[in-house]
């Protein structure tokens, strides 16, 4: 096979372009997917501070990666998650890109700040890891970015992540969800802008991108992973994409554009009850955020 662009012997085939690429070519293609991305949702501004959610993996580091060649101010920022050695790993990962590259990353250890791992937290919270883990996230990763005054969080979903997400609320038809499930979530109230300019690429594309530019990156899944329905849903999805090409970016961009719409006034009117949390000052439906809630049970154990 040959690269689409220069006839080149291609590296990689993308068969949801149906096309092959040599390696130039094939980071060119990333680049502009993300670039593209970020036009067509108004994403980013070139002068403004942007704080990439890194976790060590592929995903994210391709993200960093791309946003700092593409001229971003962009810092990374690591949550240690307490999760054994996952977490030891992974934050190695991330230290080392930005040694690497010479970027600044902000670290918050969960453990250290708060006194408890998510597994604790989790359990003490009768929540599964997954939900204690993402509200955690959500919190800190805005919390950081506000404290820091940066204009924007970037995470690094792709595709399949996002076909996975909308495949669950679609299965519900969760209508808040699927009302918040945009590729830009925009800021104020006490929220800090947070966009996935990712979504273009497909998991294998990032991986891809890593493998290619030398990047290296934590391949272990997170242990807590294991039977999460997200998983499935992923699973399900691959086989579909198998058998036609394409059909996740028709159902995800599909989405975007002809139905996500419908569902956003649901959302705005969740926005609208938020007031800030009594203890954090985060912006909460509760008297008491969701994090604080977590962090105050896994304390009592
Ligand atoms: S890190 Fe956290 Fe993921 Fe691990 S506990 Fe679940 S949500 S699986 S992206
Ligand atoms: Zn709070």
């Amino acid at each position: 096979m040959k690269c689409r662009s220069c006839r080149a012997p291609a590296v990689i085939e993308v068969r949801r372009h149906n096309a092959g690429f040599c390696q130039p070519c094939f980071l060119r293609h990333c680049r502009e997917q993300v670039t593209r991305t970020i036009a067509d949702h108004h994403m980013l501004a070139p002068d403004e501070r942007v704080l990439v959610a890194v976790s060590g993996g592929k995903d994210s580091l391709a993200l960093w990666d791309v946003l700092l060649d593409l001229g971003y101010q962009a810092d990374g920022l690591y949550l240690g998650l307490g999760i054994g050695e996952y977490s030891d790993q992974s934050g190695e990962y991330a230290k080392r890109y930005a040694a690497a590259r010479g970027a600044r990353l902000v670290e918050i250890d969960i453990p250290t700040a708060f006194g408890f791992d998510i597994p604790t937290g989790a359990r003490a919270a009768k929540r599964v890891p997954c939900s204690a883990c993402g509200l955690s996230k959500r919190h800190l990763f805005n919390q950081a970015a506000a404290d820091g005054g940066y204009d924007v969080v970037a995470t690094g979903h792709n595709l399949d992540d996002e076909a996975a997400v909308l495949f669950g609320n679609v299965l519900r038809w969760d209508t808040a969800y699927l009302g918040r499930q945009l590729p830009v979530l925009p800021g104020g109230d006490g929220f800090v802008r947070k966009v996935k300019p990712l979504i273009r690429l497909s998991e294998r594309e990032t991986a891809a991108y890593c493998v290619l530019t030398g990047i290296d990156y934590i391949v272990e899944e997170c242990p807590m992973a294991e039977g999460n329905k997200h998983l499935g849903y992923k699973e399900a999805l691959n086989k579909i994409e198998e058998q036609s090409p394409g059909s996740k970016a028709a159902f995800y961009f599909g989405f975007l554009d002809r139905v996500s719409e419908l569902f956003t006034s649901v959302a705005a009117a969740e926005r609208d009850g938020l007031r800030p949390c009594a203890s954090c000052g985060a912006p909460t439906t509760g008297e008491v955020c969701a994090f604080c809630k977590l962090a105050a049970r896994a304390s009592k154990g």
